[in-house]
């Protein structure tokens, strides 16, 4: 029965039972490194924290579930995941990634696999030209955001999931915008969905923690070993604190999208203000695919104020009083960031200004506060 439950009841019971040793409902923190063998390799199960654990085991299949895939990995960062992913190419192999993208991803891409013959394209995929025109021989993976961090570029994953199928490539997605509450990439066509779970899946703003989901048995099989070989764990507490949050992600999903629909407009219809990314916005560029494949368009949204420059950005977001002033996304709590200085500095100022990543851009997580005050603050902030 569990198999199929809807989405909203899957968050809590997706892959979870209760625990074996005294039935407790929420899986015990198994705060250990080892397990007792009976004889070198009479075990329950269990060997070592690096390989397997109870806490995360339960964290895995809650992920698996909600992510409509088979197999699930926990790592200790959303980056450790991703390193995962890169490390089942070889020297020699090109990547092609939206030409918009967290700094952070931006920056493993180029600073580290490109050193060890990694190469990488970054193209703009609103539609599947540039992407077909970057493919060649060496092309073994397609990288897709969606939405973009910070532009909220929201790419066709059905579209991309047919030209890397045509032609034999990896499809990995990047769902941390989103959240499977929105969208569930493997469905449309992806062989990997990753997180940075230290967002909405989490969603408190207390752990760090990355994942991947696939249905594909030989993927798995590789991402397995790399886990345990690579060894980027997560803790079995913060696996606990991930589950957790999961299992509110629904309901906290749906106040991010209404919160984030009335900033949306609030900002729009404000005459200080120059552009606003939103998906849900129908003057939005990507809008149309955005109905089509999300279910609701997000907490996360960027905004230009008229006139501003690096400055005048900074002196809003400091004059902010509930918005936080901090990197991160997808916690209760609404923060404020800008993304030049802070979540992609790492990108030379050539190539994000060439996305839409100017000085003056502002990004918001909208939080699950009451919408009233955060555009008081907003509206005293942008005055
Ligand atoms: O921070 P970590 O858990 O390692 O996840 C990295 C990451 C990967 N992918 C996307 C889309 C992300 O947004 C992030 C992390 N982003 C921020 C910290 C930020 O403020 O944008």
């Amino acid at each position: 029965m569990k198999d199929k439950l809807h989405f909203n009841s899957q968050t809590i019971h997706g892959g979870q039972e209760p625990d074996k040793a005294y039935g407790a409902v929420m899986p015990p923190i198994y705060q250990t490194s080892t397990y007792a063998q009976t004889t070198p390799g009479g075990h329950k199960g269990f060997e070592y924290s690096r390989t397997h654990n109870p806490t995360r085991q339960a964290l895995e299949r809650a992920l698996a579930s909600i992510e409509a895939g088979e197999f699930a990995f926990a790592f200790g960062s959303g980056l450790a995941a991703m390193d995962a992913v890169l490390k089942l190419l070889k020297p020699g192999d090109e990547v092609i990634s939206t030409d918009d993208l967290y700094g952070g991803s931006y920056r493993l891409f180029t600073k580290i696999y490109e050193d060890f013959g990694i190469h990488f394209h970054f193209v703009n995929m609103a539609s599947t030209d540039a992407l077909n025109a970057a493919i060649n021989e060496n092309t073994r993976m397609v990288w897709v955001e969606t939405p973009t961090n910070p532009m909220m570029n929201v790419i066709d994953i059905k579209a991309v999931a047919a030209v890397c199928k045509s032609k034999e490539l990896l499809l990995a997605v990047d769902n941390t915008f989103a959240s499977p509450y929105l969208q569930q990439p493997l469905l449309l066509g992806a062989d990997i969905v990753m997180h940075s779970a230290t967002k909405y899946l989490a969603g408190h703003s207390d752990v760090i923690l990355g994942s991947l989901v696939t249905n594909d048995k030989h993927l798995a099989e590789r991402i397995g070993f790399i886990q345990n070989a690579s060894g980027a764990v997560p803790g079995p507490m913060d696996c606990f604190l991930t589950l957790r949050g999961i299992k509110t992600l629904h309901v906290r999903m749906q106040r991010h999208c209404e919160n984030a629909a009335q900033i949306a407009n609030y900002l729009t219809s404000h005459p200080k203000i120059e552009k606003v990314y939103w998906p849900g916005l129908e003057g939005h560029p990507n809008h149309t695919v955005a109905k089509a494949q999300m279910n609701d368009f997000g907490g996360m949204l960027s905004f230009v104020p008229k006139g501003a420059n690096y400055n005048t950005a900074i002196q809003i977001i400091e004059k902010l009083k509930l918005f936080t002033l901090a990197e991160s996304l997808g916690g209760v709590e609404s923060l404020a960031g800008h993304p030049a200085s802070m979540t992609h500095a790492s990108i030379p100022k050539n190539i994000r200004e060439q996305s839409g990543v100017v000085d003056a851009l502002i990004r918001l997580s909208v939080g699950i506060e009451d919408v009233r005050d955060l555009i008081a603050d907003l509206e005293q902030a942008i005055a």
